[in-house]
C-alpha cells in the first residue's frame, strides 16, 4: 500500500494503481479521453493532466504511478488552461455536428466539452477531409469525427492481435485507417466491432439497417419475424438508463409486439438446438476419430479470424451453423410449413449484439434453397434507437412473453451470451448422454470466469475428455499456437472472438471509458444471463420440450440428412 493525497485529501491505495485510479477513491473523477484501462493507456492526449510537488511540468495521471507521500493537484488554473486549450484544438478538427451525430448524448469528447465548460472554439483552422467507409457490412469509419484518441488501435492489435486500424500519414494528414487506406471490408477485419466499443466517439459504428426493418414493418404482404440473441436482454437497459447487469428479457420482448413485429421468438431456442446438433458431432468425432478437437463455430468473429489467419484448424471447426443462422433457417422451413405461410415472404431480423452477425447473415452459403436465413440484422444499439423513435415508454412496459411457436428454451440456451457458456450449455447435454443418466450436475462453476484461456478435463462414461475456453481472438491465437506446438491438447475448445463472449460484443450498449475502470462489463452483464439461467425449469438443452417436438416432428434426430441440410454448413479460406 501507498499513501498520497490528492487535492489535500489523504488517500491509501495498493502500489500498482496509477494517480489516476488513486483520485478516484477519494471521489475526484480526473477528465481523460484517450485512457481505455488495460487496453490504450499511454497518457497521450493530454486531457488528465495533473500538478504533483516537486515535478516541474505536469504530469499525465493515467501513466502516472502512485508513489508514497505524493502531493496530487488536479484542479489548478494551470490545468483548467491547459485541459481547456487541449479540447479546443481537438474540437477544431473536429466534425462537430452533434445534434446528427449517432453519438449524440453519449459522446465522450461531447460530455468532456461540457463539464470543462469550454464555451467557444477560438482557432478554426484547416479540416480534414472527411472520408466514410461504409463498403463493409459491419463496420462504418467516418475519419472527420476521428480524435485519433487511439483506443480502437490498440484494441484490434493487443486485445484482439489482428491489428487492422493503424496511425498513417504524419502530422495534420495523421489519419487512423487499414494501412493503404483500404476499405475495412477489403482487410483481414473480423468485423467483431471491438474498436467499435472502444471509440469514444461517432469515428467508428455499425452499419445500420433500421430503415430495411420499417421497411418490411411497413409492407402488408411481408411476415415479420424477430429473434432476439442470449447477451441482448443482458444490456439494452443501459440504452434506457438502467443500471449495467440489468435483465430486461419481458419488457424488450414487449417493445419489439409494440414495434409491430408479428412474431418475437428467442434466439436461444435454437441455441438448444445447436447444442444437440454440435453435442451429437461431437460424440459422433469422438467414436469415429473424426477430427479434434472440435472447436465451436458459433461466434462469426472468430470463424474469420479462424479462415484468414488458422484455415489448417477449419476442419476443427464444428459444421454447425450458429444459432442466429439455425433459427433463421427454422422460422423459414419448420414454422412456415406449420403455420402454412411462404417462406419466401417471411423476413427474419435478428437482434444482436454483434456486428460481426452483419456479416454472417450475408455469407452466401448460410442460405437454403438460394433463401437467406435471416434478412437483416439489427445491434442492441439498433434496437434501441428503433424503440425511442416509436416513443415507446420502456419503463412503462409489462413483462411480456416470447412467442411460444418457437421460443421454449432451456437455462442452457441463455448462458451462450457469457464467455465459457456454450461449453456449459454442451456438457450438461454431452455429459448425461456419455454417462447414460440424468446427471445432477448442471452448473459448471469451474470453467466461468473472465481468464482469457480457461481449460479443464472430465471423466464423463470412462473416458476423459479435455476442454478449453478462449474469449478475444489474441487468446484464440495463443490456445491454437500451444495445439499447433503440440504443447497442448483438447477435446473440445469454445472460442469467442469478443473478450468476454457476446455480452460485451460490438453491438452492444456505449458505457464510456471512465466506467469501465471499476466495473467489469463482462462479469457484470453476464450475472445477468446466469440470473436468467436459474430461474429456468429446464436447464439443459436435451430437456427443452420445445426441442424434443422439433425433432419429434420434423428433424426426426440430431444430424439426421434434412438437420444437415437446415443447420450445417462449410467454411472457406
Ligand atoms: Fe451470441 Fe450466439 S451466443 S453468438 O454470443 O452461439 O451475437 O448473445 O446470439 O448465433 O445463441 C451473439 C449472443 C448469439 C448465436 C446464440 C451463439
Ligand atoms: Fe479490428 Fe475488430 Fe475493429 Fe475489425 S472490427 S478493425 S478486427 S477491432
Amino acid at each position: 500500500k501507498v499513501s498520497l493525497t490528492i487535492d489535500g485529501i489523504k488517500v491509501e491505495v495498493p502500489s500498482n494503481f496509477t494517480v489516476l485510479e488513486a483520485a478516484r477513491k477519494v471521489g475526484v473523477e480526473i477528465p481523460s479521453l484517450c485512457f481505455l484501462k488495460g487496453i490504450n493507456e499511454v497518457g497521450a492526449c493530454r486531457v488528465c493532466m495533473v500538478e504533483v510537488e516537486g515535478y516541474r511540468n505536469i504530469q499525465a495521471s493515467c501513466v502516472l504511478p502512485v508513489a508514497e507521500g505524493m502531493s496530487v493537484k488536479t484542479n489548478t488554473k494551470k490545468l483548467r488552461d491547459v485541459r481547456k486549450s487541449t479540447l479546443q484544438l481537438i474540437l477544431s478538427n473536429h466534425n462537430r455536428e452533434c445534434l446528427t451525430c449517432s453519438r449524440n448524448r453519449n459522446c465522450e469528447l461531447q460530455k468532456l466539452t461540457e463539464e470543462l465548460n469550454i464555451d467557444a472554439i477560438p482557432f478554426e483552422g484547416e479540416k480534414t477531409q472527411p472520408v466514410i467507409d461504409d463498403l463493409s457490412p459491419s463496420i462504418v469509419r467516418d475519419n472527420s469525427k476521428c480524435i485519433l484518441c487511439g483506443r480502437c488501435v490498440s484494441t484490434c492489435k493487443n486485445v484482439q492481435k489482428i491489428g487492422i486500424l493503424e496511425f498513417t500519414n504524419r502530422g495534420f494528414n495523421t489519419e487512423v485507417a487499414p494501412a493503404f487506406n483500404k476499405s475495412m471490408g477489403d482487410t483481414a477485419c473480423i468485423f467483431c466491432g471491438q474498436c467499435v466499443v472502444a471509440c469514444p466517439v461517432a469515428a467508428l459504428k455499425e452499419k445500420e439497417d433500421i430503415d430495411r426493418v420499417w421497411d418490411a414493418l411497413e409492407n402488408p404482404d411481408t411476415h415479420v419475424v424477430v429473434q432476439t440473441a442470449p447477451a441482448v436482454r443482458a444490456a439494452l437497459g443501459e440504452e434506457m438508463g438502467l443500471p449495467i447487469g440489468t435483465r430486461v428479457t419481458g419488457k424488450m420482448v414487449a417493445a419489439l409486439k409494440r414495434l409491430g413485429f408479428h412474431k418475437v421468438f428467442d434466439t436461444n431456442f435454437a441455441a438448444d438446438v445447436t447444442i444437440m446438433e454440435e453435442g451429437h458431432e461431437m460424440l459422433d468425432r469422438i467414436q469415429n476419430n473424426g477430427v479434434l478437437p472440435m472447436i465451436t463455430s458459433c461466434s462469426p468473429g472468430w470463424v474469420r479470424f479462424c479462415e484468414f489467419n488458422y484455415p489448417e484448424f477449419l476442419p476443427n471447426l464444428s459444421t454447425c451453423k450458429s444459432p442466429q443462422q439455425m433459427n433463421g433457417a427454422l422460422i423459414k422451413s419448420y414454422y412456415a410449413e406449420r403455420q402454412k405461410i411462404d417462406p419466401k415472404k417471411i423476413f427474419v431480423v435478428s437482434v444482436m449484439p454483434c456486428t460481426s452477425k452483419k456479416n454472417e447473415a450475408a455469407r452466401p452459403e448460410l442460405a437454403v434453397d438460394g433463401l437467406r436465413d435471416v434478412d437483416a440484422v439489427i445491434t442492441t444499439r439498433e434496437m434501441a434507437k428503433m424503440i425511442k423513435q416509436a416513443r415507446i415508454d420502456f419503463h412503462k412496459l409489462p413483462d411480456e412473453r416470447f412467442d411460444h411457436e418457437l421460443s421454449g428454451y432451456a437455462g442452457a440456451g441463455v448462458i451462450f451470451g457469457a464467455t465459457g457458456g456454450v461449453m456449459e450449455a454442451a456438457l450438461r447435454t454431452v455429459a448425461d448422454i456419455l454417462e447414460d443418466k440424468e446427471l445432477a450436475k448442471i452448473d459448471y462453476t469451474e470453467i466461468r470466469g473472465t481468464e482469457g484461456i480457461r481449460e479443464a478435463e472430465l471423466v464423463l462414461g470412462g473416458k476423459t475428455i479435455k476442454i478449453a475456453i478462449a474469449h478475444g481472438t489474441a487468446n484464440a491465437s495463443r490456445l491454437l499456437d500451444m495445439i499447433k506446438s503440440g504443447e497442448k491438447e483438447y477435446d473440445f475448445i469454445e472460442v469467442m472472438g469478443c473478450s468476454g463472449g457476446c455480452v460485451t460484443g460490438g453491438g452492444q450498449p456505449h458505457v464510456a471509458a471512465k466506467d469501465k475502470i471499476d466495473i467489469d462489463l463482462r462479469v457484470e452483464r453476464a450475472k445477468a444471463l446466469y440470473e436468467e439461467d436459474q430461474t429456468m425449469k429446464e436447464r439443459k438443452s436435451h430437456k427443452n420440450k420445445a426441442v424434443l417436438e422439433l425433432y419429434e416432428n420434423f428433424l426426426l434426430k440430431p444430424n439426421s440428412h434434412l438437420a444437415h441440410k437446415l443447420l450445417h454448413t462449410h467454411y472457406t479460406v
